[in-house]
């Protein structure tokens, strides 16, 4: 039998067709792209569902966490790539045992994972029995016994992994973690420790909250609002309504990134027709083309500028924050020259720029992955919180600090419990409240997860959604990690590659998505999901599952649980109640929750609740030092010398993590191609590269070097010595201990590689 199956993207043949890269966002182009996409899958269906978007008993988009206006979900608001979201999810297309008998994981493991997940909606659960080639069907039933079974059987519960990833809701993300620690784990990796894990640690340490501290209506309110390492026009495309209105109320933007991408030039409110026959809203006042990873000390230079234009906001630093003597003497003895060294920014720019920043009485400071993804993303983030605490920005209208999130509950599944460094007060609260004994040990994280499968045969591997095979770093060994398991365990709602990537035995569980309706023996239920700004709110699904043996998270998650209870002696949880009214569910969450007070009234009122945020309610830090606390670290980069480049892993326009909608970057202007590096022209020059030629790259990680042939040259607008790929397919080339100092975050977006023409 055949069991070799690739983890890696097959290559591609013909180059990409090259066009400029457009200028603005949205717009006709914009809506007729999710039309066309709708239409392709199943034009009714998808446009019931666009109706049914982010709105009152509606369900929640599954495209990105970006909130939506608050005056609550009565404004119809989607974009084109939360339509492709919706469209993917409602396809007519079926991966059903049929589709299963006939083809090999092996032959499956040789498509694209374009082609994998155009095989549409997986209708049945399945097994891979140990030795076999082909999926089976197998009753839910027995799946559920085969999983109990080698759980019982494990010798530690610290060999059982259970991963997340953000789409899971409240409500089930509640349940997963309870099963683990219920069970006796905290092994709860997620998609977090591969995406905003630095802003968390950042921000606990720096302001007590790992969180932000703004509200959608502050963007209106500001003054300046800087958007950092950050492509909303691709990946939070609602955000460019709420950037395009800021500015209408006279706010300024400036944009810092390598690329200028297009959302951050000009804008098309797809919502509005006026909007659509204009010449598109002008959105970036000022960009930054920073090299890759010189934040940090382009932050220190604009702080730099702040203390010598003399605009610090003393009243503020003297009653609410600590350091403050200590960072001031590290900003004065910082150089210029470093500062321009390690950014890449001239100083005179910086001192413009910083002139202009240090006026604003009320600045917003936005990022995403172009920030948490390198190794000093801890430190950048705490930087950008000093230059925000110098002028006051926190806890005060139209200011603050705002990680944009990515996956759409990500922050949700976070704040009830998906943590492998819980804390001692909710570990407690678990306990007093549920009788169960959790174990006090921090879980594995993403890496850490791969280092126990890599280290130990015989784990097993739970994973609520995602894509882990693919998403994680340094994809030959995280394969060969998941390969060693004996079991691995998918619930999901397409195929992916991890379902080809598999433990001794694997089962794929399929279940209901975001648009589906999930009746239970007691009726219609919701779920519930909190966005990036805090808001907590419900999500219901209307439409018809695509198969009447799909089962909802919820139910998944509870069935594991009373099989495994059968073999093993824990504290009593009424699981089957809980899956029957996720009312049950809410009121566990709020007992061990406080912040969800009165969760099940207020879940159902418009619009939802705010979570308490006491940075920005009341300014008050919860540190040990009870203010919010200025970090003083040294000013770092990664430098790309002489033959090497830094290399930065990106999304593409259809794509959602590693979900391939199509082949296209239309705003990049990029078709038909994704094994790609964009690189500057005169780079190329100098390597006498032409246009679609093609490299081999390599990765240098000290002694380790990983190559990955044959990808396509792009000429690109990008700074000389940095380049640029996506992922999933550059995941081969990041190796698993290149992460963030104290996040552990892959560092996706810092790899330091090698080019060689072929
Ligand atoms: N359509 C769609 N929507 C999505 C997703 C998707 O895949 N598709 N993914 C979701 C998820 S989980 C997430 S986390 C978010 C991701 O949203 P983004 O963070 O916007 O996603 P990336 O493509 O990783 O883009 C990173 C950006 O940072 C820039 N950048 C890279 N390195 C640096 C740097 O060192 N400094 C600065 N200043 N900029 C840098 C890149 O040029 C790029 O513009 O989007 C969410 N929404
Ligand atoms: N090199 C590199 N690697 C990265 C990144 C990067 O920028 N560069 N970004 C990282 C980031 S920010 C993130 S968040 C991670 C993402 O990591 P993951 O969250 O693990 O990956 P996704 O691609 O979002 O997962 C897609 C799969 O989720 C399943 N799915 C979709 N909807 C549902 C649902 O409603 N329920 C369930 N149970 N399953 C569902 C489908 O089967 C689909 O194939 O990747 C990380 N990896
Ligand atoms: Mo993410």
């Amino acid at each position: 039998m055949e069991k070799q199956v690739s983890p890696l993207t097959p290559f591609e043949n013909k180059p990409p067709k090259l066009s400029k890269s457009k200028s603005v966002a949205a717009g006709i182009p914009g809506v007729l792209a999710s039309l066309k996409h709708s239409y392709k899958n199943n034009i009714l269906s998808s446009v019931y569902n666009l109706s049914k978007i982010n709105r009152f008993r509606g369900f929640d988009c599954p495209g990105c966490a970006w909130p939506d206006p608050d005056d609550h979900r009565s404004r119809f608001e989607f974009c084109e790539n939360g339509a492709k979201a919706v469209a993917d999810e409602r396809t007519s297309k079926k991966a059903n045992p049929k589709f299963f008998s006939n083809w090999s994981i092996h032959e499956l493991s040789k498509k694209s994972d374009h082609w994998l997940n155009s095989q549409g909606r997986i209708t049945n659960p399945m097994v891979l029995k140990p030795g076999e080639s082909h999926y089976q069907p197998v009753s839910w039933d027995d799946a559920f016994k085969i999983i109990a079974n080698e759980i019982y059987q494990l010798e530690n519960p610290d060999d059982c992994i259970f991963y997340t990833s953000g789409r899971t809701s409240n409500e089930a993300a509640f349940l997963w973690q309870l099963l683990a620690r219920w069970y006796g784990t905290n092994n709860l990796p997620d998609c977090s420790n591969m995406c905003h894990e630095s802003s968390g640690v950042a921000l606990n340490e720096s302001i007590g909250i790992g969180k932000g501290t703004v509200k959608l209506e502050d963007f209106n309110k500001s003054e300046l609002i800087m958007v950092i390492g950050q492509n909303p026009g691709t990946n939070h495309p609602r955000m460019l309504s709420a950037l395009s209105e800021a500015k209408k109320f006279g706010s300024s933007i400036i944009s810092i990134n390598p690329l200028m991408e297009t959302g951050m030039i000009k804008f098309k409110h797809p919502q509005k027709p006026l909007d659509i026959i204009g010449n598109g809203q002008n959105i970036s006042d000022e960009h930054v083309s920073i090299k890759i990873n010189g934040d940090m000390a382009l932050f220190r230079g604009f702080s730099k500028v702040i203390v010598d234009n003399n605009s610090q906001n003393v009243d503020f630093i003297k009653n609410f924050t600590n350091g403050y003597e200590e960072f001031l003497d590290l900003v004065n003895s910082t150089t210029w020259e470093d500062i321009v060294k390690h950014s890449g920014i001239s100083k005179d720019e910086i001192i413009r720029l910083g002139n202009i920043i240090s006026k604003s009485k009320s600045t917003i400071v936005c990022w995403a992955m172009g920030i948490t993804q390198h190794k000093n993303s801890v430190d950048t983030i705490q930087e950008i919180v000093n230059f925000q605490l110098l002028g006051g920005h926190v806890g005060r209208d139209g200011a603050g600090i705002c990680p944009v999130r990515g996956h759409s509950n990500v922050q949700g599944d976070r704040t009830v419990g998906i943590n492998h460094k819980p804390s001692k007060s909710f570990l407690e609260s678990l306990s007093k409240n549920l009788g169960i004994v959790p174990p006090t040990n921090n879980g594995v994280d993403t890496v850490g997860a791969v280092k126990l499968m890599s280290s130990k045969s015989n784990t097993i591997f739970l994973s609520m959604g995602g894509n882990f095979a693919s998403a994680m770093s340094d994809t030959l060994v995280t394969s060969k990690a998941l390969s060693n398991c004996k079991l691995s365990v998918m619930i999901s709602t397409k195929i992916n590659r991890s379902h080809l990537i598999t433990g001794n035995t694997s089962l794929i569980l399929p279940c209901l998505g975001r648009t589906e309706k999930d009746v239970t023996a007691y009726g219609n239920q919701f779920v519930s999901v909190e966005n990036s700004m805090g808001v907590v709110h419900s999500s219901e699904g209307h439409s018809k599952p695509p198969s009447k043996s799909l089962k909802s998270e919820v139910d998944i998650v509870c069935s594991i649980a009373i099989e495994l209870e059968k073999l093993i002696s824990k504290p009593p949880i009424n699981w089957l109640k809980l899956s029957h009214n996720y009312d049950y569910i809410r009121n566990l969450i709020e007992k061990c929750l406080p912040d969800f007070k009165n969760y099940n009234k207020r879940v159902r009122e418009k619009g939802g609740f705010y979570l308490p945020n006491p940075p920005r309610d009341n300014r008050i830090f919860n540190t040990k030092s009870g203010k919010a606390e200025f970090k003083s670290n040294a000013i770092s980069s990664i430098m790309s010398y002489e033959d090497k480049f830094t290399m930065m892993t990106i999304r593409s326009h259809d794509q959602y993590n590693t979900t391939i909608y199509g082949l296209n970057d239309r705003y990049r202007g990029i078709s038909n191609g994704r094994r790609i590096i964009f690189m500057n022209s005169n780079d190329m020059k100098k390597m006498n590269l032409e246009k679609n030629d093609l490299v081999n790259i390599t990765s240098h990680y000290f002694n380790r070097k990983i190559t990955a042939n044959k990808w396509f040259v792009v000429p690109y607008d990008i700074p000389q010595g940095n380049v640029a790929t996506y992922f999933p397919e550059s995941n081969v080339l990041i190796p698993l201990d290149s992460v963030a100092d104290r996040s552990n975050t892959p560092t996706s977006k810092s790899i330091t590689v090698s080019i060689d023409s072929i």
